[in-house]
Order: C-alpha cells, then sequence, then structure tokens
C-alpha cells in the first residue's frame, strides 16, 4: 500500500486530497513537526530536506519501491500516475502547472513567511511583517481574480492545480488571511472544501494532531 508521511500541516494534506480524489489506498504514517520529528535521522534517510510530506510508493517506476519528496511533484506523480486530474496535454496541461508554479513561488512562501512574522519570529520586525501581509495579500487578489472567469484553477475541470492551491489556503488562517475579501475565491474554496474525497483527506489529516 501507498504510505504518507505527513501532519495537519498546508503541504501535507495536498497528498491525501489527491489519493482520495483518485480512490487509492494510502497509509498515513505521523510525523509531529512541532516535536521536530521531521529532522530525525530516520526520517531525513527518507527527506534530507527534513519536511513533510513523502510518498513511498511500494510499486513505483519498473514496479521498484519509490520514495518521493516536495508535494507539489507528487501531485504530478500521482496524476501521471492514475491518469486522473491533469490533461495529459495542450493547453489544459500547461494552465495546471502555470498555476501549480504560481502557488509554489507566490502564495506558499508569501503564506508560509507572513505567519512565520506573525505568529514564530523571535522579535517583531515590521518591515518584514509589512512585506510579507501585503504580499499574501496579493497574491490572494491574483488568485481570485483568476477564479473570476474560471470555475477552478486552470479551467472548467477540477485538477491537481486545484489540490495545490488548497492546502495554505485551508491553513489561511496561519497568513492572517480571510476570504471576506476575496469573494472568487471563497466560492471556489467552498466547491473544494465540499467535495467528499477532499473531507475525507482533511479529517484524516486533522486526526493526525496528538489531542494529549
Ligand atoms: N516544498 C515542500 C515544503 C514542505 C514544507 O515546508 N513542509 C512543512 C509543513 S507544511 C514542514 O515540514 N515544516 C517543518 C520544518 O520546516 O521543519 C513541499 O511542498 O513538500
Amino acid at each position: 500500500m501507498l504510505e504518507v508521511y505527513a501532519f495537519s500541516t498546508p503541504n501535507s494534506v495536498r497528498v491525501p486530497v489527491a489519493l482520495e480524489e483518485m480512490g487509492l489506498e494510502y497509509e498515513l504514517k505521523p510525523v509531529n513537526v512541532r516535536k521536530g520529528e521531521q529532522k530525525d535521522p530516520t526520517y531525513r534517510a527518507l527527506n534530507p530536506n527534513g519536511k513533510v510530506p513523502v510518498l513511498i510508493d511500494p510499486s513505483g517506476p519498473d514496479g521498484k519501491r519509490f520514495v518521493l519528496t516536495e508535494s507539489s511533484a507528487i501531485l504530478v506523480y500521482l496524476a501521471e500516475k492514475t491518469g486522473k486530474l491533469l490533461p495529459s496535454k495542450g493547453e489544459a496541461r500547461a494552465r495546471v502547472f502555470e498555476q501549480i508554479f504560481f502557488h509554489v513561488t507566490g502564495i506558499g512562501p508569501a503564506f508560509g513567511q507572513a505567519g512565520y512574522f506573525q505568529k514564530q519570529a523571535p522579535e517583531q520586525i515590521p518591515h518584514a511583517l509589512t512585506r510579507f501581509n501585503t504580499e499574501a495579500a496579493r497574491v490572494m487578489s491574483v488568485f481570485d481574480g483568476i477564479l473570476r472567469s474560471s470555475k477552478f484553477a486552470a479551467g472548467d475541470d477540477f485538477t491537481i492545480a486545484d489540490i495545490a492551491h488548497f492546502g495554505w489556503i485551508w491553513r489561511r488562517e496561519f497568513a492572517g488571511i480571510e476570504l471576506a475579501g476575496y469573494p472568487n475565491v471563497q466560492r471556489w474554496y467552498d466547491s473544494v472544501a465540499n467535495r467528499s474525497a477532499v473531507g475525507k483527506a482533511v479529517d484524516r489529516v486533522t486526526a493526525l494532531v496528538p489531542t494529549t
């Protein structure tokens, strides 16, 4: 069975969402990033970058065990393995990659840094707060503009581009972002969050957080 090392985090949740949407069975292996388990040498043997998620496919390319890091690379791998949620050619495929790259170079870093400087930095740095809060709001406006004329992130159909965006927008509170000022993102978010596969993945990932 596929194994996913993950925690209740923006990048982790993307992988279970994809697996649920694709109808693949998987086992979730918790890595408590609050306790630093992602830095353990045994975990770093899977991901030298010391971050979640990691996917292990016992039947990877050429039928061999395959370990893959980077949530966006995992989304593409799973889409190509199953032939689902990624158009095979042309503009439709390019639009999916356009959105994934926009997410990983735009929304993801802006949200991550905004949240860090708001909530975790050892000192308040006004310029950093202004810089990353402004950038987080700006990229949300860009995404809202895209969704003004598009049902999903990369066109009329739900794809891995929507899954790529979902993680951080699900965890937007960390970056101090609210959907109130972004009506098209709100409409898109509700439609994605209400998908039964997405709900199942969110429930499974959320359950990884210890209650004691
Ligand atoms: N580009 C990586 C980012 C992974 C990442 O930043 N994961 C975070 C959780 S969302 C993490 O492991 N944080 C703990 C740490 O950085 O030590 C991916 O998409 O997989």
